[in-house]
Formats: C-alpha cells, structure tokens, sequence
C-alpha cells in the first residue's frame, strides 16, 4: 500500500516515477542481514512549506509502506538505517514494525510491534550486545514505513534530489553469537491524544504560542506518556525523538517519578550538506527495572511565536529485556 500526499502538477511527474520504481522494493536473507528498501524516488522536488505546516498536510511528504516475510526464525543483533542521495532531515521518519493481531486494549486496533522508529534527529545505528537481541520468528511479515519529506525552507528556492531510497538492514546473528535475551522497543511518547490512538507518525501535541518554557507530561490515566512494567526486566539502551525544529529542546524518561536521563537536541549542518540537520544524541542507559516500576517522560518545548506549534513530539526509545515469568 502506498499513499502519495500532494497536489501539486510538478508532483505528478513524481508519481509516475513511484508507481513504475515500486518494484525496487528489495528483500534479501542471505549472509546474516535482512534489507528493506522504500521504492527508489528518481526525482525528489521540493515543495513549499510554512511553520504550522503537519505530516498530516497535504503535500507534506510522501510515505511509503513495502513489507517482506522473513524466512527463518533470526535474532537480530544491529540495525542500520540508510539515506541514499540527500541529507539526513530529508528522511522525515522510517519504523519498521509489524502486526501482532488485534490488541486486547483497544477495540478495532492491530497491536504493533516496533523493530525501530528513526526520525530526522535522532541515531540511525544501533548495536545490541550478547546475551541480548531481536528475536524475530519465521513467518512475521515486517512493515517498513518510510516518509520523504522535501522542504523549501524560507528564503530558499529548494533542492532537487535525485536517486533517492531509505534502506533498513537488519543484521542476524551467527550460530557462534548466541543471543538469549530477546528485547523490546518501547516508546514512551506524551501526546493530547488518548490511549488508543496509535497513528505511528504522531499525533503529538500542540505547544501554545508566547511560551518560554513549557513542559509536556503525560495526561491521567492510562497514557503513551507513561509504561507500567508488567514483569521486572533491564532497559539496556534508549534515544529520543524531539522536534528542535519546532522549538523543542529537550525529553527526560523518569523511573516512579525519579528523572534518569535527559536527551537534548541540538542544531548542527553536516560536511554534506548547506542545509541544517537536528541531532539528538544517545547516551548510554542501562538500568533495572522491577514488576510495577512506571517509565514516563516529560517533553520541554519553547514558542515564540504567534500561532501554536501543532504535532510537536516528545517521545523516549528504550529497549526493554522483559523478564517474561520472572
Ligand atoms: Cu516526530
């Protein structure tokens, strides 16, 4: 399935070159890595973009979904994200998940599991250490869920990328790596939506105009914000999803209230590339956590501005090794 956001005539020329370059959806098992590729976009135009501009906008970015079946069960043991031919902010977001049936919490939604979810701040190598990994069975169809997202910045005419494709690449794990431990990305995320919305993309929540400090928390009762641990277990690493772009600054993740970690974001222009990117760096995080332990986070935001900041996200990514029975 794939849907193409736009309305503008220079896109349409675009849309051809998408449909005819699906067939580049690449999948391969062979020499301990499973890849994933989004189509190849030959040529990515910029469109015309304003502050309250959302995802959600038409025109925004074009997002991609391709799927491949794994054939064997695997333990992954890294996972390295690619942009090919443009800088790393014109990859707007890349999870890969897949579906695990319906979910018993919340009516007429699938339950997803999440392998990985990258942003344009955020690390897009990640290492897992023995005894821990991914543990994925024979069998589960991964979801690759990949947005372009081509902006004029104000004051620029904007860039045509050329050859442009997302790859994912999965590493398994050897016989001699034995990996035991199998873990979990969890994402902690405050958002003004309930419970059980579960657009993957957001929806975050909005930051009021004229407000020098304001601070995200999770909303009462049953929230994304916040993780209830339902067996002990050990985070053994985490990153974080901010939008420095709109204002953020910062995520902190708590453990029963106790702050543990902070990522800030940061502005920063790549060897590459005249265009500023956003990085918001990992730390090492390692930590355990008992049955009934709650993770939340706090998101802090500021806002100059005249007009509200809509879908700023806050969000943490922990890998989570649960005790299962323990
Ligand atoms: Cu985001």
């Amino acid at each position: 399935m794939m849907h193409i956001l736009g309305t503008r005539i220079t896109q349409i020329a675009l849309i051809v070159v998408i449909l005819a370059s699906l067939v580049f959806v690449l999948a391969t098992n062979a020499g301990g890595t499973i890849v994933l590729s989004s189509p190849r976009v030959e040529t990515l135009e910029p469109h015309p973009h304003t502050e309250s501009d959302s995802a959600d906008d038409t025109g925004h970015g074009i997002l991609f979904d391709s799927y491949v079946t794994v054939e064997n069960d695997v333990w992954i043991t890294a996972i390295d994200v690619e942009l090919y031919n443009a800088p790393p902010h014109i990859l707007h977001h890349l999870i890969l998940s897949s579906s695990e049936g319906p979910d018993p919490e919340c009516p007429d939604t699938a339950q997803i599991r999440d392998y990985i979810a990258v942003g344009q701040d955020t690390p897009r190598t990640f290492k897992f250490e023995a005894p821990y990994g991914i543990r994925i069975l024979k069998g589960t169809e991964l979801h690759l869920s990949t947005m372009l997202h081509n902006p004029e910045r104000q004051g620029e005419s904007g860039r045509t990328y050329k050859d442009v494709q997302a790859t994912v690449r999965l590493t398994t794990a050897s016989k001699a790596d034995v990996r035991t431990k199998n873990i979990e990305l969890l994402r902690i995320a405050v958002q003004d939506t309930p419970y059980c919305s579960k657009d993957p993309k957001g929806p975050g929540f909005s930051v009021p105009p004229h407000v020098e400090r304001y601070i995200k928390i999770p909303n009462d009762g049953k929230d994304r914000g916040r993780f209830v641990a339902s067996t002990p277990g050990t985070i053994i690493d985490g990153y974080a999803h901010i939008h420095g772009w709109d204002g953020g600054r910062s995520v902190s993740l708590y453990l029963n209230d106790k702050e543990i970690i902070t990522w800030k974001t940061h502005a920063e222009t790549p060897t590459d590339s005249p265009i500023e990117s956003w990085r918001t760096p990992q730390l090492p995080l390692q930590f355990d956590v008992k049955q009934g332990d709650t993770l939340s986070v706090s998101s802090e935001y500021t806002n100059s501005s005249n007009e509200a900041v809509r879908n700023a996200m806050g969000a943490a990514r922990v890998f989570f090794y649960p005790e299962v029975g323990g």
